[in-house]
C-alpha cells in the first residue's frame, strides 16, 4: 500500500452563520485534532487547515432578517469561531477564512482553468426574478398558496402545512417572499459541472480505491456509512448541478468569461477551494510550495467533516479537482455520524445546544474533559449522544478514578519510598500481574504489553478509530492500578524491598508513557503530568516515535534516578450541583413555541366518516433509491404483508436512501395511485415535520413490521 509522504488535513470549514456547537466539535474538528497531533507525534509531516466559509445564501438571509450587512455577519462569528477552537486547543496550522482576497483568487482561477477545459456546460433556463427588489429568487423565496391544500404561505419548494414538495410554478399567486411583488420569469445562463460524465471513475475511485486502474487509497478503510452513502448516490444516476448562482455575495465569476455580470460561485464550488487556499496562505507565511501539497504524489489528502456534507466531499469536490487534473485526490473522508444531546437532536432554532464558546467560557478549566467525553462518545459509525450526567460519571469514574488516581499513587508512594526518585531495579526480579496466568511473570513482559498496547493505539488512531484508541490508552492506566493492587506495594514494602522497586519503577514507565499518549485526546492534561513528572512538555514533534524506537531497544522511558515533582491531582471531580445547574439552563434557553400555539394552523374540522374513510396500514421500507431528475423524492419499495408497492415520497433531501430499508412506517393504503416522474405512486407514508423543519417517519411501535390496521 502506497504510504503518503506528507499529510494534508482538512476539517470542514464552518458557516459563518451561527455559533459552533458541541456537535460540529466532535463531527469535523476535535477528530481531525486527535489524528494530526498522533501524526505529529509520529514525525509525520503533517499540514491542518480550515477557517470560515463565508458565502452562501444562508449567510445574506441572516444578514437581511437582521438588517445588517453580511460582513458584519462573518466578521462576528469569524471571530466566536477562532476563539471557540482556541479555547478548546483545536491545533490548526492555519484558519483562515473565504472572504480573503486569496481565497478569492485562487478560487477565480480554479474557475477560469475548468472553464478554458470546456469541463462547465453553459445552460439556460428560466427563473424567478423579483423586478422590484433586482434579484433571481431561490425556491425558498417564493411564497404562494398551495395548490394541494390551500394554505396560503406555502413556500416554493414545499407547502409545510400539507407536506407537498412543490416546484415554484405550481404555487397559486406567487410572490416574493423578500419585496411581495409578483415574481416574473427571466432566462439567466449558468455554468453547469456536467457529474453524469464523472460517474464511471467516481464509482470505480471511490468502490476500489483505484484511479484507471491503478492504486490510490484503500477503499477497505472507509468507513460503511460514507461508502454507503457515495453508491447510493451513484447509483441514483449523477446530475449536472450548477456551479453558479444569481447572487450579490461571493466570489464573482471571473469577469472576463462572457456573460459573468451578477454572477457568483456557488458556495459548495468556492469553500473546499477554501482548503486549498488556506493551504496556499501558509505556504507564504512559511516559504513553501503549496503545490507541494496539492499537486504532488507525495501528498495524502484527508477530509474530516460531518455526515451532511459527505456528498460534497466524497463526489463533487473530487469531480472538479479531478476535472482541473492537476490537483490530488482525498485518501479518505471519515465522516462523522451526529452527535444528540440527551437524547434529542442538536437544533440551532430551538437553541437545544451546547455553544462551543459558552463553554469554553464557564468551563475554562475543563476543556480537556469535554475533549474526552466527546472523544469517548464520537458519532464515528452511528449517531451517539452527549448527556450532562454522562459528562459527569465519564469524568468522575474514568479520568479521575482511574487515570488520575493511578497516576497519584504511583507518584504519592515514589516519594514516600524513594523521595521521589525513580529506584535502581535489579533485573533479575520477578514480580507478578494480574493479567498474566502466569504468576511469576518477568517484569519485561509487562514492558513488553506497554509497548503492544502502545501499537494497538497507534494502529486504531491511523484507521480513524479514536474512540478504541482511547480505550487502549485507558486499559494501560486500568492496568496500572491492578499491577499495584495485586502487588500491594504498601505491604510489599515491609517484606520484599527490592520488588516493590520493580514494582514502581514499573509502574512508573507506565506513567510516563501515558503522558505521552494522552498528548492527541488531552494536551493540557499531558502537559500538567509532564510538569509533575519534571519532563519536558511536549511539542508535537516526533516524541511518540521516539519513545517507541527507545523502548524497542529495551530501554525505559524513565531512567533511574530521574527526579519528579510533587505528586496532584491530575483531574479533579464534578459535582452534582455543577451538572444539575447546566441541565437546568439548557431547558430554560429552550425555545419552545410549540407549547402553547401550534406552529401550523390546524386544517378545518372533518367528521367520522371523513376520517374512516382513510385506510392506514403498518409496513416496512423494503427498498429505498433516489429518482433521477427530481432532487426531492425518493423511491420506495414498502411491504405491507399481503403486497409489495412502490411509493414516490418527497423526502430524498431529509433522508439517505441506504438508511432506510427496515425501516417500520404508516402507509395510507387506499389513495389513488399518481404517476410521478413516469413512476405510478400507490400510497403514501406517513411523516411527521417539527418547528425547524426536520422530517420523520411516523412509525409504528418497534417490531410491528407490517400488516396491521390503524384505525
Ligand atoms: N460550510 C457546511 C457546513 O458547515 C459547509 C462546509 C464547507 S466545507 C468545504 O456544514
Ligand atoms: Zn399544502
Amino acid at each position: 500500500m502506497y504510504q503518503a509522504k506528507r499529510i494534508l488535513v482538512t476539517s470542514a470549514l464552518p458557516y459563518a452563520n451561527g455559533p459552533l456547537h458541541i456537535g460540529h466539535l466532535s463531527g469535523a474538528y476535535l477528530p481531525a485534532d486527535i489524528y494530526v497531533r498522533f501524526q505529529r507525534l509520529m514525525d509525520r509531516e503533517i499540514l491542518y487547515v480550515c477557517g470560515s466559509d463565508e458565502h452562501g445564501a444562508a449567510i445574506t438571509l441572516r444578514a437581511a432578517q437582521e438588517g445588517i450587512e453580511p460582513q458584519e455577519i462573518i466578521d462576528k462569528y469569524h471571530g466566536m469561531f477562532q476563539e471557540a477552537f482556541e479555547g478548546m486547543d483545536i491545533s490548526f496550522d492555519i484558519y483562515h477564512r473565504t472572504s480573503s482576497d486569496l481565497h478569492r483568487e485562487t478560487s477565480q482561477e480554479f474557475f477560469r482553468a475548468l472553464a478554458a477545459e470546456d469541463v462547465f456546460d453553459k445552460r439556460e433556463s428560466e427563473q424567478y426574478y423579483d423586478e422590484e427588489a433586482d434579484k433571481f429568487l431561490a425556491d425558498r423565496y417564493i411564497k404562494g398558496t398551495c395548490p394541494r391544500c390551500g394554505h396560503p404561505d406555502a413556500y416554493g419548494d414545499q407547502c409545510e402545512n400539507c407536506g407537498s414538495t412543490l416546484s415554484p410554478d405550481e404555487l397559486i399567486d406567487a410572490v416574493s417572499a423578500i419585496s411581495g411583488a409578483t415574481p416574473v420569469k427571466r432566462k439567466t445562463t449558468h455554468w453547469y459541472l456536467p457529474l453524469d460524465r464523472y460517474e464511471k471513475w467516481l464509482g470505480e475511485w471511490i468502490e476500489r480505491g483505484t484511479i484507471d486502474g491503478r492504486e490510490h487509497h484503500d477503499a477497505s478503510q472507509w468507513k460503511n456509512h460514507v461508502l454507503g452513502q457515495c453508491k447510493s448516490w451513484i447509483e441514483g444516476g449523477l446530475h449536472a448541478r450548477a456551479m453558479t448562482r444569481d447572487l450579490n455575495w461571493g466570489v464573482p465569476v471571473p469577469p472576463e468569461l462572457e456573460g459573468s455580470e451578477g454572477k457568483k460561485l456557488y458556495v459548495w464550488m468556492d469553500a473546499p477551494i477554501g482548503y486549498i487556499s488556506a493551504t496556499k496562505q501558509w505556504c507564504i507565511d512559511h516559504e513553501q510550495d503549496w503545490k507541494d501539497w496539492w499537486q504532488s504524489e507525495d501528498t495524502g489528502l484527508v477530509h474530516f467533516i460531518g455526515k451532511d456534507n459527505i456528498v460534497f466531499h466524497c463526489i463533487i469536490f473530487p469531480a472538479i479537482l479531478r476535472a482541473h487534473g492537476d490537483y490530488v485526490l482525498p485518501q479518505n473522508v471519515p465522516a462523522n455520524q451526529f452527535l444528540n444531546l440527551e437524547g434529542e437532536k442538536l437544533s440551532t432554532s430551538r437553541n437545544w445546544a451546547i455553544w462551543v464558546n459558552d463553554y469554553v467560557r464557564d468551563w475554562s478549566e475543563h476543556t480537556d474533559e469535554l475533549r474526552f467525553y466527546l472523544a469517548k462518545n464520537m458519532p464515528e459509525q452511528r449517531d451517539s449522544d452527549f448527556a450532562w450526567k454522562g459528562f459527569q460519571d465519564a469524568n468522575n469514574n474514568e479520568l479521575v478514578n482511574n487515570l488520575a488516581n493511578f497516576i497519584h499513587r504511583v507518584m504519592v508512594l515514589s516519594h514516600k519510598y524513594y523521595d521521589g526518585i525513580l529506584p535502581e531495579i535489579n533485573e533479575d526480579i520477578d514480580i507478578a500481574g494480574p493479567r498474566t496466568d502466569d504468576e511469576y511473570a518477568f517484569h519485561d513482559s509487562e514492558l513488553l504489553f506497554l509497548f503492544d498496547q502502545m501499537h494497538q493505539y497507534c494502529a486504531h488512531v491511523r484507521e480513524y478509530k479514536l474512540r478504541e484508541a482511547l480505550q487502549d490508552l485507558l486499559s494501560i492506566s486500568s492496568y496500572g492500578n491492578q499491577l499495584l493492587q495485586f502487588n500491594e506495594p504498601w505491604k510489599l514494602i515491609k517484606e520484599d524491598p527490592e520488588k516493590t522497586k520493580v514494582v514502581l519503577h514499573l509502574a512508573m514507565q507506565y506513567v510516563v508513557a501515558l503522558s505521552v499518549l494522552m498528548r492527541p485526546f488531552l494536551p493540557r492534561a499531558s502537559d500538567r503530568l509532564r510538569d509533575m513528572l519534571q519532563v519536558d512538555r511536549l511539542s508535537d514533534s516526533g516524541e511518540l516515535l521516539r519513545l517507541l524506537d527507545h523502548m524497542a531497544e529495551g530501554e525505559h522511558p524513565m531512567s533511574s534516578g530521574h527526579a519528579i515533582g510533587e505528586a496532584k491531582h491530575l483531574f479533579s471531580r464534578i459535582e452534582d450541583e455543577r451538572i444539575e445547574a447546566e441541565m437546568e439552563k439548557l431547558k430554560a434557553s429552550q425555545n419552545d413555541a410549540s407549547i402553547s400555539v401550534p406552529a401550523v394552523a390546524i386544517k378545518p374540522e372533518i367528521n367520522f366518516d371523513d376520517f374512516s374513510k382513510i385506510d392506514i396500514r403498518t409496513a416496512t421500507i423494503t427498498a429505498a433509491t433516489t429518482v433521477p431528475k427530481a432532487d426531492k423524492l425518493l423511491q420506495l419499495k414498502v411491504d405491507l404483508g399481503y403486497e409489495q408497492r412502490t411509493i414516490l415520497s418527497g423526502i430524498a433531501q431529509h433522508f439517505d436512501p441506504v438508511d432506510l430499508p427496515g425501516t417500520e412506517v404508516l402507509v395510507v393504503a387506499n389513495l389513488a395511485p399518481r404517476k410521478m416522474r413516469g413512476v405510478m405512486s400507490e400510497g403514501m407514508i406517513l411523516m411527521a415535520e417539527n418547528e425547524d423543519g426536520k422530517l420523520d417517519f411516523v412509525s409504528p411501535r418497534e417490531g410491528w413490521g407490517k400488516g396491521y390496521v390503524v384505525s
